[in-house]
């Protein structure tokens, strides 16, 4: 079984409010037809959710936000949500939408629901999941990244492999020569990049790589633009971005 977040400046263009890139979600939704092992895909929310948590000041910290906002961003999600579906529709891939309301309590998974959500996948079925605006319980939300819904799905289900689509090809060790690290093996890579979102950006991308790779599953950071790549690290084990590799006996 195979884990894709597809980031949100992958699916839509972050510099400009509510705008999906519809053409790159079709031709991610065509090359993941090519893969016949399952997947269970979670999405980002780039000008969608994180445009509205911005504007109504949310973040991951469990606190008394607008109650306003909150649906807003929720709503925003599904907006974006029914894009990733019906391009997946449209390409047979069969979506099955699981709003994390359906697999988390407060902050924390329900394991019996995550365990639910293999079988789905094992099906003719591909469960697509996101990131959120989640009741936290006395009238407290909180953003959830998809990011960290990869962590939860990662730990309970170690799959074969996660793979984050970006919209770089990697992770590089120096911005400015864009030197791509291909293989990281021990989980003590540190970065200086930062361009910030409400969920931390590829700051946190890392930090769930690395927590990934430490359940012994191997992560993947790949260019969304070049879904191929994607196919190819599946189906060949060849990697054209950043492999963390997981570590042994995680
Ligand atoms: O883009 C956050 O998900 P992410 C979703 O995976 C919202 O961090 C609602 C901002």
């Amino acid at each position: 079984m195979i884990l894709i977040k597809l980031g949100g400046s992958i699916i839509t263009n972050k510099e400009k409010p509510l705008s999906p890139r519809k053409t790159t979600i079709e031709k991610i939704s065509k090359n993941l037809r090519k893969i016949s092992e399952p997947i269970i895909v979670v999405h980002g929310g780039g000008s969608y959710g994180h445009y509205w948590s911005v504007k109504y000041d949310m973040h991951t910290k469990e606190k008394k936000y607008d109650a306003n906002g909150v649906s807003i961003v929720k709503n925003s999600m599904i907006d974006l949500n029914k894009l990733i579906l019906n391009s997946f529709q449209s390409n047979k891939l069969n979506p099955y939408c699981l709003p994390p309301t359906d697999f988390m309590m407060g902050n924390k998974p329900i394991i019996k629901k995550i365990k639910e959500i293999k079988k789905i996948a094992q099906s003719e079925l591909t469960p697509v999941t996101y990131g959120d605006a989640l009741w936290f319980g006395s009238n407290k939300t909180y953003i959830l990244s998809g990011d960290k819904i990869m962590t939860h799905l990662a730990k309970i289900l170690k799959p074969r492999l996660c793979i984050f689509a970006l919209n770089e090809d990697g992770l590089y060790s120096d911005l400015k020569s864009k030197k791509l690290i291909k293989v990281i093996d021990n989980q003590k890579v540190k970065i200086s990049e930062n361009k910030m979102d409400v969920t931390g950006g590829m700051t946190r991308k890392v930090e769930e790589a690395k927590k990934i790779s430490n359940f012994g599953v191997n992560v993947f950071f790949v260019n969304g633009n070049k879904p191929e790549r994607i196919v190819k690290a599946v189906k060949n084990r060849e990697f054209q971005g950043t492999l963390f590799r997981g570590k042994k006996n995680g």
